[in-house]
């Protein structure tokens, strides 16, 4: 029988509900914050501790959050994909909170980094992130005051995109989910799945300015349109088994 494999993308708009602030929202993250300040190497480089102290923030925030039925619906159809031998099924996120690991993905990509690690941009060893960063970055490996979030500053490459690369190209169907789809290279990712034959399809609270290369658009807040698309999802495959 055919595969039928599966990417699904993330956005802050899936974790907006458990409490997490979105970043072009009203009142969300780049609000109070210029992305020139927070997220790029200049920003690290000329305020080391203030950009440390933002993601130190962001994680103390994360700490508080559950993850929403939205992560549990994605939880349940990854796992209906692999007990059933459905296709292959990819999570790649643009968040950099735990909240999918939490509510149990397994496959799954942080593509703009995680709140969990630090590297260090001396010797480059990578340690799971403890305490805060602010006023705290000296590598306990090299003792050079060197350690920085792990996380995909503007000007950065993404994280895991031959992998990513790969499961779209090989997809059938593509879903984002909260996301207003204005950062490259996740942007681009509809347009490269749906070149490649894959049905898109956008779950999202607010109308995308276009729909580029979606097929299917469902408007609504995360914890209700995405168990109901994974509910349908399902559905349609059950029929098949
Ligand atoms: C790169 C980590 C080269 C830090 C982030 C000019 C044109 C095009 C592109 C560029 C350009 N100039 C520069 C670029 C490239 C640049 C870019 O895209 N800039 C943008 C601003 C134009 N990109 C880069 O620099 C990337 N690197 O290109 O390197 C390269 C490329 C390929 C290969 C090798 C090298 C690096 C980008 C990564 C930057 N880091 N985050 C941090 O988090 O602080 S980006 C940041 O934006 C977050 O990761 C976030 O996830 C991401 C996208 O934002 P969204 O998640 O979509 O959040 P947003 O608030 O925008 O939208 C929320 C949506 O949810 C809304 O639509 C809302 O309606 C909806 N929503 C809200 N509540 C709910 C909901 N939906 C459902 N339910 C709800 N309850």
């Amino acid at each position: 029988m055919s595969q039928t494999n599966i990417v699904v993308l993330t956005g802050s708009g899936v974790s907006a509900e458990s409490g997490i602030a979105t970043f072009r929202d009203l009142g969300g993250l780049w609000a109070g914050h210029k992305l020139d300040e927070v997220c790029t190497l200049e920003a690290l480089e000329r305020n080391p501790d203030f950009v440390c102290g933002f993601y130190d923030d962001r994680k103390r925030s994360a700490l508080q959050a559950l993850p929403n039925a939205a992560h549990l619906a994605l939880v349940d159809l990854e796992r209906y994909w692999s007990d059933n031998a459905i296709g292959e099924f990819l999570l790649v996120t643009q968040n950099l909170d735990d909240l999918h690991e939490r509510a149990g993905s397994k496959n799954l990509v942080h593509m703009h980094g995680d709140l969990n690690s630090v590297y260090c941009t001396e010797c480059g060893i990578s340690l799971s992130r403890l305490g805060p960063l602010e006023g705290n970055r000296e590598c306990p490996d090299c003792f050079r005051e060197a350690l920085r979030p792990n996380v995909v500053f503007f000007g950065e490459a993404p994280r895991g995109l031959p992998k990513i690369d790969a499961a779209l190209r090989a997809s059938n169907i593509f879903v984002a989910i909260g996301t207003s789809g204005i950062v490259y290279p996740a942007s681009g990712f509809s347009q490269l799945a749906a070149s490649c034959g894959a049905v898109c399809v956008l779950l999202n609270l607010e109308e995308p300015k276009s729909m580029a290369s979606f097929m299917d658009f469902r408007q609504g807040l995360a914890s209700l349109v995405v168990p109901l698309w994974v509910e349908e999802a399902i559905g349609l495959h059950a029929g098949n088994n």
